[in-house]
């Protein structure tokens, strides 16, 4: 037996001391997929407009060297990061991550041909694949205004950006049997004090009627609210309230909470079972706000662990999708795309630690002391060996790993 599974062997006595059975939690831990974004490694350029600079209300800070300069570049480092992360990947594609094969295509006009290399690449790594429209970085357009422009040309053209990128999310879902989910997220908004608040959303309700109309089998939609953003200071048409009555009414899409897109004291974690209550699902970018929607790396902090015991508690595995969205360019972009799916776990598999039955009965019996020092005597149980054991199980260097990083 090596060093790592008799360290695990003492860990798991004193969880199953507990009523805590880790192999049983391995096992389950690295089904449960986690959609990871592919956009941290290149600070969200893709392969569209080389030369384009980021648009539409999103900033990638810092200038760390390494930053691929073309797509084998990017794909090298894009391997390098999958190798570090362990259990069930998806990788969260966003539509500049296209190859057009050199033809001349525009963003309405894209479909599976630009994607086929991206499904070969998941069947080979054994990963499934999740998507994005991208509604922002445009050259020709202000991407201020997209799917709640009053331009009807204008709107036309994104409307058919989002038909053609469902099509290509059912083309990978039926690809690869296993459900993709197309985020929607739009950076509409107004930087000012906005009067009519109401029409853009009466505009978007619209658009996104036309963008759902079409049933597909193996794609779900998910729609991302925001509460304020980079020029939309003032106003924001997709906001959470709205996004959440559009998919109870329509029934086209779940919602996507993204932890940075709250108030800065808001956590996204406790408002989870509102959805469950009525057996609807939610998609989540686990990411990492600082005072703003400041897309850090993902780390095992708090709200990340609250998260992930909102979804241990309720065994909502299937319910809530967790994906991870975070660009950050002042450090190492390798380390960082592996660090945040790395936390993002480790916060799934300490939340899964818990006695979570034993929890909720002593709630029940109202037994709030016991239920209070139960919670603190489990955060010092050795977590870490039953981690480091989960990461040799799936072939993923454990700590070990942060001996070749490089200095920045
Ligand atoms: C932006 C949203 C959105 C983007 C990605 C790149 O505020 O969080 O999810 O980060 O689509
Ligand atoms: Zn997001």
């Amino acid at each position: 037996m090596g060093k790592v599974e008799l360290r695990y062997q003492i860990a798991k006595e004193m969880y199953a001391e507990m009523g805590v059975d880790t192999d049983a939690i391995l096992q389950k831990l690295a089904a449960i997929p986690i959609s990871v974004h592919c956009w941290q490694i290149d600070d969200l350029q893709g392969f569209e407009f080389p030369d384009a600079e980021m648009s539409g209300g999103i900033a990638a800070f810092g200038d760390a060297p390494g930053k691929p300069r073309n797509r084998e570049e990017f794909m090298v480092q894009l391997n390098r990061a999958l190798d570090l992360i362990p259990g069930h990947t998806k990788l969260a594609l966003h539509a500049i991550y296209l190859d057009k094969h050199g033809k001349n295509i525009a963003r309405n006009e894209i479909g599976p041909s630009e994607f086929v290399e991206w499904v070969d690449f998941a069947k080979e790594r054994g990963i499934g694949l999740d998507f994005n429209p991208t509604y922002f970085s445009h050259p020709d357009f202000d991407s201020s205004s997209t799917l709640t422009n009053s331009d009807e040309g204008i709107r036309r053209f994104w409307i058919e950006h989002g038909i053609a990128c469902r099509r290509i999310g059912d083309y990978f879902g039926r690809e690869l049997g296993e459900i993709c989910i197309t985020n929607h997220w739009i950076g509409d908004g107004n930087k000012d004090i906005t009067v009519d608040k109401l029409r853009p959303r009466l505009i978007l309700k619209d658009s996104l009627d036309q963008i759902f109309a079409e049933k597909l089998e193996h794609n779900l939609d998910s729609c991302e609210s925001k509460v304020f953003g980079l020029g939309s200071e003032s106003y924001v048409p997709g906001s959470h309230e709205f996004y959440t009555e559009y998919a109870a009414h329509t029934g086209k899409c779940i919602v996507c909470m993204d932890a940075g897109h709250f108030h800065p004291t808001e956590m996204i974690g406790p408002k989870f079972t509102s959805y469950l209550a009525f057996g609807d699902e939610i998609m989540l970018h686990v990411s990492r706000p600082v005072r703003w929607d400041s897309d850090h790396v993902v780390i095992l902090d708090d709200p990340t662990r609250e998260i992930m015991e909102e979804i241990a508690t309720y065994d909502a595995y299937d319910k809530v999708h967790i994906g991870t969205d975070y660009f950050d360019a002042s450090i190492n972009r390798i380390a960082a795309m592996a660090i945040g799916a790395r936390s993002a776990r480790k916060a799934l598999l300490l939340a899964m630690l818990r006695p979570i039955e034993t929890l909720k009965q002593l709630e029940y019996e109202g037994n709030t002391t016991k239920r209070l020092a139960l919670i603190e005597e489990m955060k010092t149980m050795p977590a870490g060996l039953v981690w480091d054991y989960f990461c040799e199980r799936e072939g993923v260097p454990g700590r070990e790993w942060i001996r070749d990083l490089a200095t920045r």
